[in-house]
């Protein structure tokens, strides 16, 4: 059988191609750490009001410069959708939905959460610049879904 000499350049590329994306993704895993979603806690969303946590959502701070925000979204609210930390704060966050399907992003951070009901979605975002950081929901739950927002008001140090 004959090789035509396209072919082996052909198959030669599709070689270094696979390797290169085996390298891209060794990299990302060793080196940068990244993975994908592991098993989160399940809470009923009928009783998350009487879930410890999310009992009173809020800010809770937990060394210095880290914080935890225990985040709760309904049809067309999040509580709190005001959170305000000193600059350079590392935030981890767990949001919840109480009802249907919500999304939480964070402009000006990676932070990108989607909120099914039953699950805990949980990302961490540090806010090295002051500013006012914008949060919306990014799933379409209903009528309202465009006024669902909050912000991370990231104040100066004195
Ligand atoms: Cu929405």
């Amino acid at each position: 059988m004959r090789v035509e000499p396209y072919e082996k350049v052909w198959m030669a590329l599709s070689a270094v191609m696979l390797l290169g994306f085996l390298g891209a993704i060794s990299v990302s895993v060793f080196v940068h750490g990244i993975s994908l979603p592991g098993a989160t806690p399940r809470l009923d969303p009928r009783t998350v009001p009487q879930e410890p946590h999310f009992a009173s959502p809020g800010i809770y701070q937990t060394a210095p410069g880290e914080y935890e925000v225990y985040l709760v979204s309904m049809l067309w609210s999040f509580v709190p959708n005001e959170i305000r930390v000193p600059a350079g704060a590392r935030v981890t966050f767990y949001a919840i939905s109480q009802d249907v399907t919500h999304g939480l992003a964070i402009h000006g951070t990676n932070l990108n959460l989607m909120l099914i009901p039953g699950l805990v979605g949980t990302g961490t975002a540090k806010f090295d610049k002051p500013g006012e950081y914008l949060f919306i929901c990014h799933e379409y739950c209903g009528l309202a879904h465009q006024t669902m927002a909050g912000k991370v008001i990231v104040e100066a140090k004195p």
